[in-house]
């Protein structure tokens, strides 16, 4: 390393860093495609069966935990199911607590407001995708001799990394849903996770069906969701 490269700060070694950086005209252009490319994202809850290389799915994880966090503490375990087993045992569970939740726990508001998405208590896609990937957060870290170990913005850096993840599987030409079966809790007994996590998000994830339908809604227009002061 060359002697510019780094600086000490409180003692901490703090190394250079140097952004990508273009022309203006190019960085318009890039901004611009990539909002098309975004924009072509869609939850998609007709999967095909179709297998997914590993790869693609370390490298969707790698992407995911890019993400910031509160102090840099990455509060994130990813868990990827592709025993059909599992994915029976979760699709159960899963359709059990969303039938309480169609039928008794969400207000006439709540589905009402669901009408237009076309989703009920059936979650067929949770045995179709090829892999669930169950998104834990971590509220806390266990000490080697069992104290805690408090983590920070825990939520939020989380629900980044679950962005960075659902970008990153788009990217790679799949498709998936931010599936919520809540309560969560039969995720973590299922999966037998340790006692600091907490299932966070259930994302399926595999190629979409050869016939795949998605509701026809628009996303907000720029005037109704930016501010300018
Ligand atoms: N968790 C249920 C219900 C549901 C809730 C919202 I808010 C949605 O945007 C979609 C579905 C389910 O996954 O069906």
């Amino acid at each position: 390393m060359k002697k510019d490269d780094f600086i000490l700060v409180d003692g901490f070694k703090h190394i250079r860093h140097i952004q990508e950086s273009y022309p203006e005209n190019e960085m318009i252009k890039r901004s611009n495609s990539y909002f098309k490319f975004m924009n072509k994202r869609r939850s998609v809850r007709h999967f095909s069966n179709k297998p997914v290389p590993k790869e693609i799915i370390e490298n969707i994880i790698k992407s995911a935990s890019t993400a910031p966090s509160g102090a840099n503490k990455q509060p994130w375990t990813f868990c990827i199911v592709e025993s059909l087993k599992i994915k029976q045992q979760i699709r159960t569970a899963a359709e059990e607590e969303e039938r309480k939740s169609y039928n008794n726990r969400m207000s006439d508001e709540w589905l009402d407001d669901l009408k237009h998405l076309g989703t009920d208590a059936d979650k067929p896609f949770l045995e179709i995708a090829p892999y669930l990937i169950i998104v834990f957060k971590r509220p806390y870290e266990i000490n080697s001799d069992g104290t805690k170990h408090q983590n920070y913005y825990v939520n939020e850096s989380v629900g980044l990394a679950c962005g960075f993840l659902i970008s990153a599987i788009h990217n790679a030409g799949l498709v998936t849903l931010t599936h919520t079966p809540s309560p969560m809790r039969f995720l973590e007994k299922i999966l037998d996770r340790p006692t600091n996590e907490r299932a966070f998000l259930l994302l399926p994830v595999g190629y979409e069906a050869e016939k795949a339908y998605v509701p026809d809604i628009q996303r907000k227009s720029i005037d109704k969701i930016m501010n300018i002061y």
